[in-house]
């Protein structure tokens, strides 16, 4: 049975999963969530209340969350490119990475574009600027560990690098990365250099108008 993926190109954890699979040229079917296919959105709504996504339907398996997504997708229909490293040492690092750039530049980045999504007197002045500041303190980071990496958890492309390349995609055009932090602007170019990612993000690109504080005009 073909696994089904309830996703939008242009969401960032959408296009986490998808890079995923299209590392491993894995077979699915895009129900794509939107206006266009509400029965789409109704199927999406029995599998998970929280409406949240992606979600992935797999052989009568709900599989929720990004992360798990992927980690599912090594263990039921593994490929040539391991996203979860086999040695439990490495994956360790890929997993704490991969917990760095979904809380730390997704997660802050996410709350600015809702905030800007919000009516004028139901703004977060103070939740904005404390995501502002923790991206800034990511970045940095990031910037100190990339320094010495090709990949967020060493050589090998992994799990960390999918949540990496939409997180950092976003995050420069929500709150641009400091001209300093070379290490990750080389880092944000490799990602979209890497085949899997160029083509979610190309898939997304007609869908750039929906970005709430406006898409620049790269990438
Ligand atoms: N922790 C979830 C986050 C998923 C998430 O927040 N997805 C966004 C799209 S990028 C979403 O569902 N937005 C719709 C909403 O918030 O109602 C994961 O890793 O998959």
């Amino acid at each position: 049975m073909t696994i089904k993926l309830y996703a939008h190109p242009f969401s960032s954890y959408c296009q986490k999963v998808l890079i995923a699979l299209y590392e491993n040229a894995t077979p699915f079917e895009f129900r794509m969530l939107g206006p266009g296919d509400p029965q789409a959105g109704a199927e999406l709504a029995e599998l998970w209340p929280l409406k949240r996504f992606p979600v992935i339907v797999d052989g009568g398996r709900t599989v929720l969350e990004a992360s798990i997504i992927i980690e599912h997708l090594g263990l039921y229909h593994p490929g040539p490119v391991r996203l979860i490293p086999s040695d439990a040492r490495v994956a360790l690092e890929v997993r704490m990475m991969d917990r760095f750039f979904d809380n730390y530049i997704m997660t802050p980045q996410g709350r600015i574009v809702l905030d800007s999504l919000r009516q004028a007197p139901d703004r977060d002045r103070l939740g904005v600027a404390e995501a502002r500041v923790m991206l800034d303190t990511a970045y940095a980071w990031l910037d100190d560990v990339m320094a010495e990496r090709k990949w967020a958890a060493g050589n090998a492309f992994s799990l960390a690098d999918c949540a990496a390349a939409p997180a950092l995609f976003y995050a420069d055009w929500t709150h641009p990365i400091g001209k300093a932090f070379g290490h990750v602007h080389a880092y944000r170019r490799r990602l979209l250099e890497r085949p899997s990612f160029a083509r979610a993000v190309n898939e997304a690109r007609p869908y750039r108008p929906l970005f709430p504080l406006g898409a620049p005009d790269r990438d």
